[in-house]
């Protein structure tokens, strides 16, 4: 069938399990995507958009059970569960793959079993990796062919003896015994997106929604992309990748990791309000970084497209987005107009006056329920994106001087801080919170920690992955990038956010670009390198010296009432968190304890 033995013997295997009634080895054309969204189009799930208004796209509505990543039902199967650590959902191996057995007999009856040889990663690039999905549904071929380089030039790279990552999907509903297809169909009642890391294998059944369904993205890409780079010296990680160049044409590339819906598109695409700056677009969620020869960090998109959130979106907030989806895409439980195109809450700020919402029922505003679904989605080639660099499918990556890591912080975490070492900078990565209530005045509210915004996608132990973070410091440190926390979320007293966010950032952004280069002075405090107060360009932004305080000072008794709370959390991973972190938590203390000392 191919030309890697190992490949078909794999696809043999998994046609015995599934009885599929044919087996289609997808080549990636144009051709074959119009084919998947034919077959959408009669199942009743897809409809083409008005060829006018939004030429060659499509509107999918999906189950409304199965609408989101569900990370309750994703499963490390580690060969223990301290591998696997109290952040994942560990599952023993061998009972895991006897429920998949039992679930996957049979399961492709009635169906087409579609074989996707894709690249994460451009075809060749020395970062890349090749996966192969199978999967019994058009609407995962149609989206894997925008989200991921897919076809002929795979199965060439992989060769006769080449690795591949096998990613064994399944929507979990054959149409055997009476039984009739539905538009979309799924069964998340038996639920499993499950990853074995020993042999890097990926196992899906009962969804055909996103992460749960494209499992090139967060299974792939995150969770055993992250155990492959442990185990070889480099880097998968939760991050956007943007390039930024200032008026004298110099440019650098800063990754970025931010938790689920912090705005990682819209900063990765940002339009700067200072004059002289352009931000151009390398990737939006996923980056993978290897060392060259030269000692330095390369960073590539190993995504082809954007998955993007697309309520919130609209030409005030992410222009750039807005533009890449003028054609060639799929939208996923959006709303429909009544003249055949698509809408979503925050895309006008006014919402037509009539719609067919996500479900298919007419919809009116003030009607009450949204219009999209909060976790709508487009999909679109990364291409498409009016600012993405021209070096984005650089084979060796773009050389990273600056990591930021970032959440939703109202209080405590100020406008941006620079770690003084690659230790401390892990450390900052390893807190990084977002606060799920809303705290009043003085106090912090009720935190979830997403280290380094890896929490759902990292495979393996979360403090052994900090310690892989120390240990590339050690291998590794002299050209190593500079690393930021950030924190565009702070709010004030009454409650309403300090920092305009969005292009306003790019003032945060030239700060970094310029400490990169030293040009540019900091104060050195117990949390790092702050800006001076006229180190950061904040003209015409109007800010009171109150809210400029707030975004700049260390708030050293916000951080000491944090101590404990970081303890604890450090506690719950018990012997496994490194000592140099131990050791940045403990020299914290001391400095912040110096500071309060000195202050009374
Ligand atoms: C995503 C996520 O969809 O992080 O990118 O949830
Ligand atoms: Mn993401």
């Amino acid at each position: 069938m191919t030309q890697n033995e190992g490949l078909d013997l794999w696809i043999n295997e998994i046609k015995e399990l599934c009885q599929p009634d044919a087996i289609r080895i997808c080549d990636g054309s144009p051709k074959e995507f119009h084919e998947m969204m034919g077959l959408l189009e009669n199942a009743g799930v897809a409809k083409k958009l008005n060829e006018d208004l939004r030429p060659n796209s499509y509107l999918v509505r999906s189950d409304p059970a199965d609408v989101a990543r569900v990370e309750s039902r994703t499963f490390i199967c580690s060969e223990t569960e301290e591998e696997a650590g109290p952040t994942n959902n560990w599952a023993d191996p061998q009972e895991m793959r006897g429920k998949l057995r039992s679930l996957f007999r049979g399961c492709m009856r009635g169906r087409t079993m579609f074989v996707i040889p894709f690249s994460m990663g451009p075809v060749g690039s020395p970062i890349a990796h090749i996966g192969v999905e199978i999967s019994d549904s058009p609407y995962v071929v149609a989206s894997m062919h925008i989200m991921t380089r897919v076809g002929k030039s795979v199965l060439d790279e992989l060769g006769p003896e080449g690795q591949f990552v096998p990613c064994v999907h399944s929507v979990g509903f054959p149409i055997a015994d009476g039984i009739v297809d539905v538009p979309w169909p799924c069964n998340p009642d038996n639920l499993y997106i499950s990853h074995f890391p020993s042999s890097r294998e990926i196992w899906s059944f009962g969804s055909g929604y996103g992460g749960n369904a494209l499992l090139g993205k967060k299974c792939f890409a995150l969770r055993i992309a992250s155990i492959m780079a442990r185990d070889e010296g480099w880097m998968a990680e939760h991050m956007l990748i943007l390039k930024l160049t200032n008026s004298e044409g110099v440019t650098k590339y800063i990754a970025g990791a931010f938790p689920s819906a912090c705005g990682k598109t819209n900063l990765a695409m940002l339009v700067p309000t200072i004059p002289g700056y352009t931000v151009e677009t390398v990737g939006d969620d996923i980056c993978w970084m290897k060392f060259g020869e030269d000692g330095q960090l390369y960073a590539i998109n190993p995504e082809a497209g954007f998955f993007g959130v697309a309520p919130g979106t609209g030409m005030s907030t992410n222009p750039n987005a807005m533009l890449a989806l003028n054609e060639n895409c799929i939208f996923t439980n959006v709303a429909e107009t009544m003249d055949g195109d698509i809408w979503w809450e925050g895309m006008t700020s006014e919402a037509p006056d009539q719609l067919i919402d996500w479900r298919g029922q007419n919809w009116t505003p003030g009607s009450g329920a949204p219009a999209a679904h909060p976790n709508a989605r487009f999909t679109v080639s990364a291409a498409q994106c009016p600012v993405i660099a021209d070096e984005w499918e650089e084979l060796k990556g773009v050389p990273i001087s600056a990591i930021l890591f970032g959440g939703r912080r109202a209080t405590v975490v100020p406008l941006v801080n620079e770690a003084t070492s690659w230790n401390q900078g892990t450390f900052f990565g390893s807190i990084v919170s977002s606060e799920k209530t809303a705290a009043a005045s003085g106090t912090i509210g009720e935190l979830r920690r997403d280290p380094m915004a890896m929490l759902p996608f990292c495979g393996y132990n979360m403090a052994d992955y900090w310690q892989h973070w120390i240990d590339i410091g050690k291998r590794h440190g002299a050209r190593l990038p500079k690393i930021f926390y950030v924190n565009w979320f702070r709010k004030d007293e009454q409650g309403s956010f300090i920092w305009p966010g969005f292009g306003e950032n790019s003032r945060v952004l030239e700060w970094i670009f310029k400490r990169c280069d030293g040009a540019v002075d900091a104060v050195e405090t117990p949390i790092g390198m702050l800006p001076t107060l006229d180190g950061l360009n904040l003209d015409q932004l109007g800010l009171s010296e109150d809210a400029i305080a707030s975004l700049l000072r260390v708030d050293a008794d916000g951080w000491m009432t944090e101590l404990p709370l970081i303890e604890d959390y450090y506690a719950s991973f018990g012997e496994h968190v490194p000592e140099e972190l131990k050791e940045e938590l403990e020299e914290l203390k001391r400095k912040l304890e110096a500071v309060t000392v000195n202050v009374a």
